[in-house]
């Protein structure tokens, strides 16, 4: 162990002491703060490898942050987020001063009870960045000093990478670990999903993707070359011009609720935005009235919610089916859930992770972020189930259809964490199922008028909340007050929750007009501002 942190010390020394933390989304910050935290990720990813006796996968990306940050995440065998309790390992291994590396890393393997000798392999892949190059160098120093094997993927979206842990460690079972392989699988399911469809309505089959001049952009043209004429996909924003993330992507259209650069929006098309890494999709279009429609993760999450119930009460099989939001969810979509489609809906703090965990609680579990995060887990009960009606005989000739319906609706999703490409198709899948154009999706319900802002302060964690992010328990004061705000607005709700990926307090409001949240949204950042130690120019 001395050896090994006397090279990487030695390569990649630690330069300055800021503290990073492992948060939402792992280590984000400037890409060239990252080499040494690069590095040491190598390290603690070869011994969670060696703890698990699996693949352990890591992504270099910053998602729909600038281009000029990046960051790291760990992936666990399943293809799921890195387990919250190896989280302390990894923020205390990026942060010990060069001299403490060894004595560090000892301790891990102690508490961890890791075996040295057991075999190891880390996967690992960047996105477009221009840091990501070296990033990935150091990454892979830090791997091969502890002697370990390595597969290097080069550039992939994050729930590429995702998948390729799963069926690395699935024994094929879920696919094959190739990029090739998951093209195959995606397209399979969605070529036979379309085939059955007699009538398709009001669908149209072409789509324009805004891929925020990331690397989701050469992976949907890849995607669309195994679709044949079920897709037509034109992919705007595809990096040759135009820089990452910047006026563009989910992130942006989200946020902004308006047409990224790159794209000219015009009556009857259908558009979709990708974030940086391809985990995160939006759809929007025009509406009769010139207006921009977004149709967000919510959206998304509800069309899937509502689709998925009907399928399987044709199926005839008996599995629960839940959907998992966060505060930021809509609040008529949420009534739209539990009113018209009857689903159970439950409220978690923001990030993948937490969704994903109270996701697993359901035989099917949905869950998106209105970011348009989010996929679907299917249970061992569930894949179980379907995979037994489809032997079964007995099966009315309805049934069966849609047990081989839902069998290729498993196969079409990434379930391992949101992914902008097969959301894509599972949407497209839902659509055309439907007979729907997207004013028949709008129709589902009105969104309540929202905004969603930023305050600076000096120490964003002076804010706690509650466990669902709804009310701030801190500073004292500051959540009656925001109340006393709140009661002033028809349909009013606001709250208030430090970022995990950003030093700033986010502040979101929602009322019943447009001008309302904004105003709404507008004196809550004063709020905050006063009450939380906020720097820089007043709101
Ligand atoms: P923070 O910065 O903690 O709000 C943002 C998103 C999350 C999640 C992470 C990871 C919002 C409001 N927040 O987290 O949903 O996607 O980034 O990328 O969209
Ligand atoms: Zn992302």
């Amino acid at each position: 162990m001395e050896e090994v942190c006397k090279f990487v010390s030695a390569e990649y020394p630690r330069k300055s002491d800021s503290f990073i933390q492992y948060g939402t989304a792992g280590f984000r910050t400037k890409g060239e703060a990252l080499p040494h935290v690069m590095c040491r990720m190598g390290l603690l990813a070869v011994l969670r490898s060696k703890q698990k006796k699996a693949s352990i996968g890591v992504m270099i990306t910053a998602s729909h942050n600038p281009e000029e940050d990046n960051g790291v995440k760990l992936v666990d065998p399943m293809g799921e987020m890195l387990d919250i309790s190896w989280e302390k390992h990894a923020t205390l291994l990026a942060n010990v001063d060069d001299s403490h590396l060894a004595e560090t890393l000892s301790s891990i393997v102690q508490q961890e009870k890791i075996d040295l000798n057991q075999e190891s392999c880390v996967l690992f892949a960047k996105d477009t960045r221009s840091s990501s190059v070296l990033l990935a160098k150091a990454l892979q120093h830090g791997i091969t000093a502890m002697g370990s094997e390595f597969v290097d993927y080069g550039l992939l979206t994050t729930p590429q990478l995702h998948y390729m842990v799963r069926c690395r460690n699935s024994n094929n079972d879920y696919g094959q670990p190739t990029e090739e392989g998951y093209y195959t699988k995606l397209a399979a399911a969605f070529v036979n999903l379309q085939k059955s469809v007699t009538d398709t309505g009001k669908y149209s089959s072409e789509i324009t993707v805004d891929a925020s001049n990331g690397v989701g952009a050469q992976k949907v043209r890849e995607l669309a070359k195994h679709l044949g004429e079920q897709l037509c996909i034109t992919v705007l924003n595809d990096g040759s011009v135009g820089k990452l993330n910047h006026r563009c992507g989910a992130d942006f259209v989200k946020v902004g609720q308006c047409v990224p650069d790159g794209v000219a929006l015009s009556e009857g098309m259908k558009c979709a935005s990708f974030d940086g890494d391809a985990d995160r999709i939006v759809y929007f279009f025009q509406g009769p009235d010139c207006s921009f429609k977004l149709m967000d993760g919510d959206r998304i999450a509800t069309l899937v919610a509502g689709f998925l119930k009907s399928l399987v009460a044709r199926t005839g099989l008996k599995l629960n089916l839940g959907l998992v939001q966060t505060a930021y969810a809509n609040g008529s979509s949420t009534s739209y859930i539990t009113e018209t489609l009857r689903v159970p809906v439950a409220c978690v703090a923001t990030g993948v992770k937490h969704l994903h965990h109270r996701a697993q609680q359901f035989e099917i579990g949905v869950y998106f972020e209105a970011n348009g995060h989010g996929t679907v887990l299917f249970s061992d009960i569930a894949e179980r189930r379907v995979n037994e009606a489809l032997k079964n005989s007995s099966l009315s000739p309805e049934s069966r259809a849609a047990v081989e319906q839902l069998r290729l609706v498993i196969d079409l999703i990434n379930q391992t964490v949101g992914d902008a490409l097969s959301d894509m198709l599972l949407v497209e899948t839902i659509l055309c199922h439907s007979g729907w154009g997207m004013q028949n999706w709008y129709d589902c319900y009105t969104d309540l008028p929202n905004r969603q802002l930023k305050v600076k302060v000096k120490d964003r964690n002076i804010i706690k909340t509650t466990p669902d992010e709804t009310q701030a328990t801190t500073p004292a004061g500051l959540q009656s007050a925001i109340d006393k705000l709140v009661e002033k607005y028809q349909c009013g709700r606001s709250f208030v929750r430090p970022s995990g990926t950003e030093d700033i307090v986010r502040v979101y409001a929602e009322a019943d007009t447009q001008e309302n949240a904004d105003d709404l949204g507008h004196k809550v950042c004063l709020l905050v501002f006063d009450m939380a130690g906020g720097i820089g120019d007043k709101p």
